[in-house]
């Protein structure tokens, strides 16, 4: 039978991170996002999260905006409307350009309920094979390279065997080279956000010593053709993280070789359905893929970690435990490292609860809509 939705309810949240995090494009001290539930006909409820942050440094979409969207166009539609399958929502909106990540907290919010009906984990229902995903922790710039060494030492000793570092003209060579004179065998890599330019590359061939697994993102969103040129002078694979927001960005991305890799986030390409599509689309160009993150809690962590299960996700990910990056997460209990993995929940659908007490402290009722 085809899931009903009755009520949506959206909260904005603003989660304290434990320290800030520091990229090309700011820094972020307090986590914004929204979360919504969706409840079916059956009172079941599922979660989604809208990952856009308080201002429009990552991509176009900021928090404010993502909610007047849902609130004023996306949410009246969603309650009385009946779905077969999750996809239907991504064909319901398929008109309205962009706003991928507050589609995206509907179509995980229906991927939740969807599961649940299934009495399946989340993971299962996409069509995940593995029970647990290779872990991999983002660190952002530091004040120094002998910081950025001893946080990199903190996360060896906490398990994670593939570790991102931010980058950013003035903070990349010797901040990369300390690190990889501590750890000469680590899976390391380097995440510009954008900061570079074409005429860099002269500059950017000097990573090619260290043998990173990648460098995403270094240039602009658009500037798919000068990725291309530049990836023609690099042996580092590059990753695209930021320029790839739809299936045929993906497409655009093998046609011109703009790179090797892709960041797959949940929240940027819209959802999980969306996600599941550029998945399959990698796997046939022969793109390596992992599952990004966005500073996540648990709603959205769990989501991305569902999504890492599935063949076609072929390094380490974006996937930290919850602790990473808080004191206290929405979810109860919290996500954790087991070795330099994360273990899936077992439960149907997303299969974690919310954490209702602490919840009630970090998030605002924004809108409740009811048929
Ligand atoms: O570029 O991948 C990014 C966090 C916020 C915005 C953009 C990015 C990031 C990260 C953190 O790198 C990844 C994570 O949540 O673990
Ligand atoms: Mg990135």
């Amino acid at each position: 039978m085809e899931l009903q939705i009755v009520q949506a309810r959206l909260w904005a949240l603003k989660m304290p991170l434990l320290h800030p995090f520091a990229s090309s494009e700011g820094t972020v001290a307090t986590k914004d996002a929204l979360l919504l539930e969706l409840t079916d006909q059956s009172g079941r409820r599922g979660f989604g999260e809208c990952s856009a942050f308080a201002t429009p440094f990552y991509t176009a979409e900021f928090q404010a905006g993502a909610a007047a969207f849902l609130q004023h166009l996306v949410l009246p539609r969603v309650v009385g409307h009946g779905y077969h399958h999750p996809d239907d929502f991504d064909q319901q909106v398929a008109n309205w350009q962009g706003n991928q990540m507050a589609k995206a907290a509907v179509n995980c919010a229906l991927w939740d309920l969807y599961a649940q009906r299934q009495n399946q984990p989340l993971a299962k229902a996409l069509g995940g094979e593995r029970a647990a995903a290779e872990a991999g922790i983002s660190l952002g710039i530091q004040a120094s390279p002998a910081a950025l060494v001893e946080k990199v030492a903190q996360a060896v000793a906490a398990g994670y065997r593939r570790v991102k570092v931010k980058i950013k003209p003035g903070h990349d060579l010797a901040d990369l080279r300390a690190v990889r004179a501590a750890f000469p065998t680590l899976m390391l890599m380097a995440d510009a956000n954008s900061a570079y330019q074409l005429t860099d590359a002269a500059h950017l061939r000097q990573l090619d010593e260290l043998r990173l697994t990648m460098l995403e993102q270094p240039l602009a969103p658009g500037d798919l053709i000068e990725h291309a040129a530049l990836q023609a002078q690099l042996q580092t694979p590059l990753c695209l993280d930021e320029s790839i927001t739809t299936l045929a960005d993906a497409q655009a991305m093998v046609q011109l070789q703009a790179g090797k890799v892709i960041n797959l986030k949940v929240a940027r390409v819209g959802g999980l359905s969306a996600a599941k599509q550029i998945l399959a689309f990698a796997q046939q160009a022969h793109l390596d893929c992992w599952v990004g993150g966005m500073l996540d809690s648990g709603v959205a962590r769990a989501a991305s970690l569902a999504l890492a299960t599935l063949p076609g996700i072929t390094l380490p990910n974006d996937l930290s435990a919850s602790t990473r990056f808080y004191a206290t997460d929405i979810i109860d209990p919290p996500l954790t490292l087991q070795g330099s993995q994360m273990l899936v929940p077992a439960a149907a659908g997303l299969g974690v609860e919310i954490n209702w007490p602490y919840f009630a402290q970090v998030a605002t009722l924004l809108g409740d809509f009811t048929m």
